[in-house]
């Protein structure tokens, strides 16, 4: 076959990429074109999300492929973190800017669902984990407050949807970043009508539902001619981020466990049937809609955005250190000396997180870390005491061991916490592809297309394309130890 160059648009919470993949039916290989920043822009009290520029920036991507590597487009797909959305007038024209998952507004909103619909009506539903900026509560919170662009809106689309309408013209969801708004049914993957109805939603504004792997339309012809595309296929790949993750974990055992590693921990299995029952709602598993009819049954959990605000703090102050200094710091910092819970509400939104981890170890009578690196080395510790903490629920609700960890995406490339996951947890920890998110994306275009089979040859082909890191447990003792402490304050 010929080389297909395929482009990936990856949206995360805090910069958004653009992936150039060639494919040339044996090995992928990728080149970052394209990179931006995505900062939610604080106005009136609310957080949103810019859209447009990052619809620009989109533009920017395309921009780069035709003048600077040139050839033929083959395809493009869009993902981007999950529940957010726009909303569009009966003429389409977008109604105000999305609003980020961590604005307030969704703040008691759970409760006054659960009042109208119960906690475990919803789960038994939806099969999806209680997180108050889910969408269900993001709609609630606008329905509340009698919102003009909810009482106007025509049509709700999800982040990835509304940039490839903006790209194509056409209205559709993708069935994985849908899953995410916990108003899918998990096991129909149809709108759950009844919950949608009960808590007095608009039940008009949702589209049909796409599964990914399809082709959902082609760059509108004004655009592709101003850019010089051609009319390029838009693919509806799986676009919420973390499944598209999900398809390049180079997996070949099947007792192993994912994690995906970036602003958020998302730990889990693929299994082929929702798993919903009284234990996984006690721990707040999720159930997230797969590729090829799989479903993620997985923990979210805080994950780097811990460090990422930490790191904020302190370049507020003026001590702006890197990521990879950060790490040092930690590293050189005493063990053990202090746990959070990372995933306590206390570290969900706060204005200063080294000061929210100070008052929670404080609060909990333990040491109060001082120093950048005794902060950052408590972060590092208790993320990877959670993440055994969710393996050993999961294997209780599985009933069947997990031995192996794979770890994907950004968070790979933290050394430090890639060896004090695998000694907290007691297993080989595998780590790689970092640019998971876009690989999988990549992966699913190339599927779309018909040129590669399924999911299984996609992990083969990731597997031959890209090298893993391993790490082995060590100072097991020491971990097991710590570990108890760490109960105690989850
Ligand atoms: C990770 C992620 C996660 C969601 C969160 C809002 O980027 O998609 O799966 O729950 O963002």
């Amino acid at each position: 076959m010929k080389t297909l160059n395929l482009l990936a648009f990856d949206f995360g919470a805090s910069s958004g990429r653009a992936i150039l993949g060639r494919f040339d039916g044996k090995k992928l290989s990728i080149e970052e074109i394209h990179r931006f920043s995505n900062e939610p822009v604080k106005v009136g009290g609310h957080t949103y999300w810019d859209v447009l520029r990052l619809f620009w920036e989109m533009r920017q991507g395309l921009l780069k492929f035709v003048n600077n590597v040139g050839g033929e487009l083959s395809s493009l797909g869009i993902d981007t973190w999950g529940v957010d959305f726009g909303l569009l007038d009966s003429s389409g024209e977008l109604l105000g800017n999305p609003y980020h998952y961590r604005d307030s507004q969704t703040e008691g909103m759970m409760e006054k669902a659960f009042a109208i619909v119960p906690k475990e009506q919803i789960y038994e539903y939806t099969g999806i984990a209680f997180q108050k900026f889910n969408t269900i509560y993001q709609l609630l919170a606008l329905k509340e407050r009698n919102s003009p662009i909810l009482e106007k809106a025509g049509t709700l689309l999800f982040m990835p949807d509304l940039l490839a309408y903006f790209l194509t013209g056409e209205k559709s969801t993708e069935y994985t970043e849908a899953s995410t708004s916990q108003l899918l049914e998990a096991r129909s993957k149809t709108w759950c009508t009844d919950l949608i109805k009960a808590l007095g939603l608009p039940d008009n504004i949702f589209t049909s539902i796409q599964q990914p792997g399809t082709i959902r339309g082609n760059i509108a012809s004004h655009m592709a001619e101003e850019l010089n595309t051609g009319r390029v296929p838009v693919i509806a790949v799986a676009t919420h981020d973390t499944g598209s993750a999900v398809v390049a974990v180079p997996a070949v055992e099947d007792d192993y466990v994912y994690l995906s590693s970036g602003t958020w921990s998302l730990m889990g299995v693929e299994v082929k049937e929702p798993i919903i029952n009284e234990q996984a709602l006690q721990w707040n598993y999720t159930n997230e809609g797969g590729v090829e009819n799989s479903y993620r049954f997985l923990k979210n959990i805080m994950g780097l955005w811990i460090i990422q605000e930490c790191k904020r703090v302190w370049d507020r102050q003026g001590e702006v250190y890197s990521f990879a200094q950060l790490e040092e710091m930690a590293r050189n910092s005493e063990p053990f000396k202090a746990f959070i819970d990372p995933d306590h509400d206390d570290f969900y939104a706060p204005s200063d997180m080294t000061q929210a981890i100070q008052n929670f170890c404080a609060r909990t009578g333990q040491a109060v870390p001082q120093t950048k690196g005794e902060i950052l080395r408590c972060v590092y510790e208790s993320l990877a005491m959670k993440y055994r903490w969710t393996i050993e629920r999961l294997e209780k609700i599985l009933n069947r061991p997990l031995n192996v960890l794979h770890i994907v995406g950004g968070g790979t490339k933290d050394k430090l916490l890639n060896q004090f996951t695998a000694n907290a947890i007691n297993r080989p920890v595998i780590c790689g592809p970092t640019e998971a998110t876009a690989i999988g994306n990549l992966m699913m275009q190339a599927k779309a297309l018909g040129e590669v089979a399924n999911l299984r040859e996609i992990r083969q082909i990731i597997k031959a394309s890209f090298p893993t890191a391993d790490y082995m447990p060590q100072d097991v003792e020491a971990w097991n130890e710590a570990y108890e402490r760490f109960l105690k304050v989850v």
